[in-house]
């Protein structure tokens, strides 16, 4: 229960999967979904039973904003109970309903630079004009893309949406992950901190979806049990109306355009406190109850779809 670097990150992911091929009950597979500019290699690992090719797929990722640490730790976290956790209830009914599909560093560039140089860095480290470097990958998705709306045009501003959608590596790799996988994908959760969010589409407009009482549906279910835990209160709601408008993230191109049905972004702990720098020892009380908010939306999800 420590923050851990990137290449601590892949000799767990490493290990988890060596592990699963040594049991019968779950197998773990990894695989590179894409090279950053700085060179490191982007890992998904595809966690399930490897007995049916036809169950419903849920996809997660994290690290996406480099200073959020407690996401790629939470990550890990459901890597480790999907794994090594395989005697207990929650995960069997998890493994034999799902695959899952979990990126826990979507933008290690940043990730590692946030732990090297510069603590709050946000962004990816692809180099832009003026000097500045990074773009953010959550307003770099190619759905309603506009840097007008809660992004920016500014090379230097932390929430820097591309020259274009999809330059860069990171939303690339995700984007082409998920539109070579996603028949049969129900879920996709964004992992983030903070604020204690669970939000649903749209980013892009206050408008609401369609189908948004299902979404707040399962949400409400996820919390309330999320707050069982250790008493953690979550508010849910779209993006745009609980927080503020951000064209171009990635769970506004999962639902829109990858047609994922339940997708969503999770700000994990805290509220004000601490912030991006959440103290280690909050790592594990964090994962606890997010891992419980995540096995009640599964189980709901079984009982509404
Ligand atoms: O601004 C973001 O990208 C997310 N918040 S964070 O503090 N983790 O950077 C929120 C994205 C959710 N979508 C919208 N609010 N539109
Ligand atoms: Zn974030």
């Amino acid at each position: 229960h420590t923050y851990l670097r990137y290449d601590e990150i892949r000799n767990f992911l490493r290990n988890a999967e060596s592990d699963s091929l040594r049991t019968d009950v779950v197998r773990a597979e990894r695989k590179i979904i894409g090279t950053t500019y700085e060179g490191r290699e982007i890992e998904l690992i595809h966690i399930s039973k490897g007995d049916s090719p036809n169950k419903k797929k849920i996809f997660i990722d994290g690290g996406v904003h480099a200073r959020e640490w407690i996401s790629p730790a939470f990550t890990l976290y459901i890597i480790y109970q999907l794994v090594y956790n395989t005697s207990n209830d929650d995960v069997k009914t998890l493994l034999n309903h799902f695959d899952w599909y979990i990126v826990p560093v979507l933008n290690p560039d940043g990730y590692e630079y946030s732990h090297t140089q510069n603590r709050l860095w946000r962004k990816n480290r692809s180099p832009n004009r003026r000097g500045c470097v990074g773009t953010d990958v959550n307003r770099n998705f190619g759905y309603q893309w506009n840097p007008r709306l809660g992004g920016s045009s500014d090379p230097c501003s932390d929430l820097f949406s591309g020259n274009t959608s999809f330059s860069e590596e990171e939303s690339r790799a995700l984007q082409n992950f998920i539109l070579a996988n996603n028949d049969n994908m129900i879920a996709y959760f964004t992992v983030h901190s903070y604020g204690q969010l669970w939000l649903y589409p749209w980013g892009y407009t206050n408008a609401l979806l369609d189908d948004w009482m299902d979404l707040e549906h399962l949400a409400n279910v996820s919390v309330s049990a999320l707050r069982q835990k250790h008493g953690t209160q979550y508010t849910v709601g779209s993006s745009t109306r609980v927080l503020y408008s951000a064209a171009g993230n990635s769970h506004d191109w999962a639902k829109g355009e990858a047609g994922i049905k339940y997708s969503y972004t999770l700000e994990l702990r805290d509220k004000e406190q601490y912030g991006f720098l959440l103290p280690e020892d909050q790592i594990k009380p964090t994962s606890e109850e997010t891992w419980t908010g995540l096995v009640a939306f599964s189980k709901a999800l079984l009982l509404y779809e």
